[in-house]
């Protein structure tokens, strides 16, 4: 604790709805400490969740934003969390967030609301950098340094979508680039290389876009997908530099009753599954797959860790958990980074600390419901992780790209590019 240094203690925590990029509500903190002190954060949201994500509180009452108000959950952080909370200090983000996690006192924050807390949170270390006149990153870590490779997810699938293509993201990986300003060039010429072949190949419709800002076109096979995208590489002349991510997010074509996958329209078995995804890593330079398999399938994480030889990263199988990243982590050998899965921020880099320890790669994500607030563009490079993930296109995505391109000047010299050490950029 940081006692006797007025200037740092918490003075006011207001928090409102604002709206997400899918026009739903969400929560927007401020937090206030001493004389002019100030941190905001917004709150995103996940569609594809994973069963053991914190519990995101919704209003419930249909006659307003269609039950998916967030009063509630606004009510407990002005009535519950911030009386708590006023003259903490804001540096003392341990503390807070503990603060919290004894208040909510469940397990998965059901009480408060991981939206809640997750918001407070996330608020408290912008007010904590702000008052130590530092940017978010800096103030993370001394040594933050690293650009992150991004995972640009051009073709959208899944639940982010109205197409039947079963994959949720299709992506490229631009780990050769020299920059990140540069892996942004690649990604505008690949961009606009595949509008071209999708539009003239499947029509004008074909290139509207999925939540994620990649395009939805309305394609079922992966690889008719995926032969789409090389081509646009290819013709855009950075084949070299460029290799390919999937978020398969399985739990989504999963069958419980029947212990089956059913994709492209076939139901499949673990071993089978496998052997489509063997194929794709044969046919492409496919260098990274989230979620093969469903959230609790630990025997199909296991085989595809095992046997791809490629980046397995867990997102709704390890919901950035610090106890299911110990429990899983010979089951992948990556994680999936979202700050409202687990939480809290502490818990957040709890997650990443043990995740390097594990020798994993880390992935920060955004939801695909974001706002305009870049945090995770700081809270990237201040854990030095080597991958980002936050979709494609417009302006809640580019937020989160403007903000590293900004980091990346702001750092000049010292800054370091991942490229192709994605997964341990040192
Ligand atoms: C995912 C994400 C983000 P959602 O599954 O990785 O791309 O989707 O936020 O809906 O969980
Ligand atoms: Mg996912």
């Amino acid at each position: 604790m940081y006692f006797g240094n007025e200037k740092f203690k918490i003075t006011k925590i207001v928090a409102r709805e604002i709206l997400d990029c899918r026009f739903n509500p969400t929560i927007q903190v401020d937090v206030w400490a001493g004389d002019g002190i100030f941190g905001r954060a917004d709150v995103p949201a996940g569609r594809s969740r994973g069963e053991k994500e914190a519990w995101e509180i919704r209003d419930g009452d249909k006659r307003v934003f269609g039950g998916l108000g967030v009063q509630q959950a606004i009510r407990n952080i002005h009535e519950v969390i911030a009386p708590a909370l006023i003259s903490m200090d804001v540096r003392d983000q341990r503390s807070i967030d503990l603060a919290m996690i004894k208040l909510d006192g469940t397990p998965n924050k059901q009480k408060l609301g991981g939206n809640a807390i997750i918001g407070v949170s996330m608020a408290v270390a912008r007010a904590a950098a702000c008052g130590c006149g530092l940017p978010l990153y800096r103030y993370l870590n001394a040594n933050a340094h690293v650009l992150p490779v991004p995972l640009l997810n051009y073709i959208n699938g899944g639940r982010l979508t109205s197409n039947d293509l079963d994959f949720q993201e299709i992506c490229i990986f631009p780990v050769g680039a020299e920059t990140f300003r540069e892996s942004m060039i690649i990604g505008w010429d690949v961009y606009n290389a595949l509008r071209e072949i999708l539009s003239s190949k499947y029509g004008k419709l074909a290139v509207n876009v999925g939540d994620e800002g990649g395009f939805a076109p309305p394609i079922v096979s992966v690889k008719e997908a995926m032969d789409n995208l090389v081509r646009a590489v290819e013709i855009s002349g950075h084949s070299d530099k460029i290799v390919y991510g999937f978020d398969c997010a399985a739990t989504h074509f999963y069958d419980k009753e029947k212990d089956m996958y059913k994709l492209e329209g076939e139901y499949r078995t673990r071993a089978e599954l496998l052997g489509f995804y063997k194929d794709l890593v044969k046919s492409y330079p496919v260098a990274s797959m989230e979620d093969p398999f469903a959230e609790d399938d630990i025997e199909g994480f296991a085989m595809a860790a095992k046997e791809l030889g490629i980046q397995i990263v867990g997102d709704d199988f390890l919901c950035t958990n610090p106890k299911l990243i110990r429990e899983r982590a010979d089951y992948c050998n990556a994680l999936l980074l979202k700050f409202n899965q687990v939480g809290t921020l502490s818990e957040t880099l709890d997650a990443a600390e043990s995740s390097y320890r594990h020798q994993f790669g880390i992935m920060v994500s955004e939801r695909s419901g974001e706002t305009e607030d870049p945090i995770l563009a700081d809270v990237t490079v201040g854990i030095n992780a080597g991958q980002i993930k936050t979709g494609a296109t417009r302006s809640e995505r580019t937020a989160k790209y403007n903000r590293l391109l900004e980091i990346e000047s702001e750092l000049g010299e010292a800054a370091v590019y991942a490229g192709r050490h994605f997964r341990n950029p040192f």
